[in-house]
């Protein structure tokens, strides 16, 4: 009989042995016990089960975070269902395309965003709507609560579906990436050696849930070692500094370093009980990286990742945490940095070349939901991943960042596409055309920018930009600022300089 491949069948078999340790507090001071876990995971997965749904069944989840949020996506992995994680900032729109694109038989939504979510499950057909609060309330809970405290995990192959996650794309919608229980479990078991997962661990997390940072890296780290986790509700500098005595593991975007950094208090003695933090999801500034160092006498460890691939590469725990680099290709992974030639598409790079990245291994996705030809545009002939990112690895296998073909913005960890809010700008009255342009932003790292041509007698101010794409978009993808120009600068080829926009309005 081969091995359940079932993700949650491996969190489960790394348990600690004294189940009434506790796995998760939370910021009230309530402490979930593994035993507590294992039961209200066991009664979300025979409430999922008795709703007899489709073998290959989405259950599509817009939350704030909360344990019971987490126990939710357990409980869809246990049940051998596929999760399907919606930042809580998308609005109605969004979650229109999403749900009209995964058909999920089940939807769970905040208490309070019932009445608009459940409109759109159930004219996209979803059976099934529940809610879930931060409260520990909902309907979805008052359900499960009846159910039986245990259930056998279902069975999966690595290759089963156990995740997806919308990632946009430069041209036309988001796209669903699917990850499969082999996927994760893989990158999950390379990350626990990698970077030392070890007994008395206690993994700080304020990363939200709906994305690989939060979702996966930290708490598939913290869930395979058997260790507690600080679970708060989201990133707060000062808050943060409260539990980093309790704390040995901490992990967060670039911005949550930035504003550690302007808390007064972080020093080496407030850090004395940590072991590790560790930075991704968005470049880190040198400066950061320095400046947090001597602060604290911590090196951070930078490492690299997406949606589509999980982690891939990390700089190492022991051995030169360089700054300015995101490490080394993960053991089992194999990174690539092409050029295209004559002859070669893909012709490697040589050392300090500029070139983009690309990347082979079991933590590569299957393909994207529903779109084979997307799929089979993103990989090259001998398998490889075309990461859409920019960079070079130097003679010890280091790989540097240094920039993006695809047309991306990273806010603050989120990404925003410009062609996704340009053609919201493009619909406002009185506006002729947009770009959109990320550019340095202090706190955010880059901050959405918009610039507009409008038409010569139309009257658009800055503010009705903003609050008319505040009520139609996720607000972090809403432009922070709106410059009117009368044209916008154009290549021979007619195309939009977006270079010339970002260094004119950085
Ligand atoms: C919030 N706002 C943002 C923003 N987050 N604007 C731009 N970029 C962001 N990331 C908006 C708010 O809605 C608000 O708008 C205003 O900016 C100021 O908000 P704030 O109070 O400063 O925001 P806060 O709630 O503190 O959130 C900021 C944050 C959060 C940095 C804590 O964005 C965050 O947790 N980011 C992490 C994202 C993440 O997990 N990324 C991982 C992706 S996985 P207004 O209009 O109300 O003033 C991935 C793969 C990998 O990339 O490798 O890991
Ligand atoms: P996502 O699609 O949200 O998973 O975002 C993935 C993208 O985030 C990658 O393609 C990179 O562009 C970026 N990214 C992740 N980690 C890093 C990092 N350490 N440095 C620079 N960019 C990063």
């Amino acid at each position: 009989m081969p091995m359940n491949a079932n993700l949650f069948a491996l969190f489960e078999s790394r348990f600690p042995a004294d189940k009434s340790a506790c796995c998760l507090e939370t910021q009230d001071g309530l402490y979930y016990s593994w035993l507590d876990i294992q039961r209200a995971t066991a009664k979300m997965a025979n409430l999922l089960a008795s709703l007899d749904l489709p073998k290959d069944a989405r259950i599509a989840v817009q939350v704030e975070k909360s344990p019971e949020a987490l126990i939710l996506y357990l409980a869809t992995l246990q049940a051998g269902y596929a999760y399907l994680p919606l930042n809580t900032a998308y609005r109605a729109a969004e979650i229109e395309y999403f749900i009209g694109n995964a058909e999920p038989s089940v939807v769970v939504c905040s208490p309070q965003n019932f009445g608009w979510v459940s409109k759109i499950a159930f004219k996209a057909h979803t059976k099934h709507v529940f809610t879930l609060g931060d409260r520990r309330d909902g309907s979805l809970l008052e359900r499960a609560l009846h159910m039986q405290d245990t259930f056998k995990t279902v069975e999966k192959k690595a290759d089963d579906l156990a995740a997806i996650l919308y990632t946009s794309g430069t041209t036309g919608r988001s796209k669903g990436a699917m990850l499969t229980h082999g996927n994760l479990s893989s990158n999950a078991l390379v990350l626990h050696d990698y970077w030392h997962w070890q007994k008395g661990d206690v993994l700080l997390h304020t990363l939200p849930l709906f994305h690989v940072h939060g979702l996966f890296v930290a708490s598939h780290g913290a869930l395979l070692n058997g260790s507690k986790m600080i679970f708060l509700p989201k990133f707060d500098g000062a808050q943060v500094m409260q539990y980093l005595k309790r704390a040995t593991v901490f992990m967060g975007v670039p911005t949550y370093y930035m504003r550690l950094l302007a808390e007064s208090g972080l020093h080496a003695e407030a850090c004395s009980n940590m072991r590790l933090f560790i930075s991704g999801s968005a470049p880190l500034l040198m400066e950061t990286f320095n400046e947090f160092a001597k602060r604290t006498g911590h090196t951070i460890l930078e490492r690299y990742g997406m949606s589509e691939t999980t982690m891939l590469a990390s700089n190492p725990y022991e051995g030169s945490r360089v700054g300015g680099t995101v490490g080394q290709a993960l053991p089992g992974v194999s990174i690539r940095v092409v050029k295209s030639t004559p002859d070669n598409p893909h012709a490697p790079c040589a050392s300090d070349e500029i070139g983009d990245i690309q990347v082979k291994g079991p933590n590569v996705f299957k393909g994207y939901w529903r779109m084979p030809e997307k799929t089979a545009e993103e990989f090259t002939e001998d398998g490889y991943f075309k990461t859409g990112d920019v960079g070079k690895l130097d003679a010890k296998g280091y790989l540097s960042i240094v920039g993006r073909s695809k047309d991306l913005i990273i806010s603050g960890g989120y990404n925003v596409y410009p062609k996704e809010i340009e053609s919201f700008i493009d619909e406002i009255d009185g506006v002729v055309e947009s770009a959109v342009i990320g550019v340095p932003h202090p706190d955010f790292g880059e901050a959405v920018t918009a610039v507009v041509v409008a038409k010569p007698q139309a009257v658009i101010k800055e503010s009705d930009v903003i609050a008319l794409l505040k009520s139609k978009i996720a607000n972090f993808k809403v432009p922070k600022r709106v410059h009117f120009v009368n044209d916008l600068p154009r290549n021979t080829m007619g195309k939009v300089q977006k270079n010339v926009l970002r260094e004119q309005f950085k």
